[in-house]
């Protein structure tokens, strides 16, 4: 039986966090065992926000080293940098043709980083080109964390759309969305998401943080003035944060945890907890800290040659479709 398509992406910007690695990255490495794995570091996504030309190039290969190290691998997935494969976003265009604008005003994610970054084209149609990366390849499994659902349900209306409008092409692709770290929140505001973007850097952890740097983050993650270690997210945002990421880095239960550290105070839970994720990092910080920029560079180049030859055959199909050939 032909193997299932896996797309997904992550931008180059700022480090990858434990919520990037929780509830997208983990799972991009599992599937890689059944999947037709298309895994791509979306720079175009990226600079639909300021960011710094003279490092953005250095910010694309230290994210793809990144995935490397945790475990995507090059040799069986196909791994790349989305700009250099212009078929991204021509499908984009095509797209667009037929996305309503009422229905990208809606877009959540729009709404925060227009009124932080303020608001541009690129940002507007964002999920747009979105809908193309994983449309391109006819992709049926999507894994990303919570925050993308609303996205996922767009490219899902687009592929219909474009389906009864030029006839069948796309498979309508389901999120993979884990049921446990879809939504690791901010260390110092546990009511929001862990981001890239938080300004306050102790709000999260990167996955190459060092072990000092991870115990200290975790000491002066934000809990509240109660005792107890219980999963409440209503009450006990903070507490059951930190169960949660314990929970994924040393694979003990929810029940499992209240049973052993219950009673525990804060500071001596939060001393368990950090030990654990120092541990599951540790590898991939290793791994890091092995592989040069000259080899990754040439290992995206040869990604994104496979990449276009991939694109290319199911665009000509796109093109057909929508009356654009000779
Ligand atoms: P950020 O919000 O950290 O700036 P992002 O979501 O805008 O990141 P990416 O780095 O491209 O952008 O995200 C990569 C993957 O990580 C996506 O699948 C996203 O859903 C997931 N993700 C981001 N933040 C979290 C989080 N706090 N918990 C779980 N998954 C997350
Ligand atoms: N918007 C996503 C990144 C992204 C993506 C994709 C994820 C761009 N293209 C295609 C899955 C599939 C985000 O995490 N901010």
């Amino acid at each position: 039986m032909e193997r299932k398509t896996v797309f997904s992406g992550l931008q180059p910007t700022g480090n990858v966090h434990v919520g990037n690695y929780l509830g997208a990255l983990r799972n991009w490495v599992a599937l890689q065992e059944e999947y037709d794995c298309i895994y791509c570091v979306v720079d175009l996504h990226a600079i639909t926000v300021p960011l710094d030309p003279a490092s953005f190039n250095q910010d694309r290969i230290d994210a793809a080293k990144v995935l490397i190290a945790a475990g995507v691998d090059p040799e069986r997935s196909l791994f790349y940098y989305q700009s250099q494969v212009p078929q991204h976003t021509e499908l984009a265009w095509i797209l667009g043709s037929i996305t309503g604008t009422g229905q990208l005003n809606r877009m959540t994610q729009f709404k925060d980083k227009a009124d932080r970054a303020g608001s541009n084209l690129g940002l507007y149609s964002y999920p747009v080109l979105m809908a193309a990366d994983i449309l391109l390849y006819r992709a049926d499994a999507v894994p990303v964390g919570d925050d993308q659902k609303q996205h996922l349900e767009l490219t899902r209306d687009l592929a219909e759309r474009f389906n009864h409008r030029y006839g069948e092409e796309f498979p309508i692709p389901e999120p993979i969305i884990p049921e446990t770290g879809a939504r690791i929140m901010s260390l110092q505001d546990p009511t929001s998401k862990m981001s890239k973007s938080d300004e306050n850097e102790e709000s999260r952890i990167l996955v190459l943080d060092d072990a000092d740097v991870i115990r200290k983050r975790i000491k002066r993650a934000v809990t509240d003035s109660g005792s107890g270690i219980r999963l409440d997210w209503e009450t006990k945002p903070g507490v059951s944060n930190l169960m949660e990421m314990l929970s994924l880095f040393s694979g003990m239960s929810m029940a499992e945890i209240e049973a052993e550290y219950g009673d525990s105070g804060y500071g001596t839970f939060k001393e368990v907890v950090a030990e654990a994720v120092i541990e599951d990092l540790a590898p991939i910080r290793r791994a890091y800290g092995e592989l040069e920029d000259g080899e990754v560079a040439r290992l995206m180049q040869r990604g994104a040659l496979d990449a276009r030859t991939r694109a290319e055959g199911f665009q000509q199909r796109v093109r057909r479709r929508v009356g654009l050939t000779g």
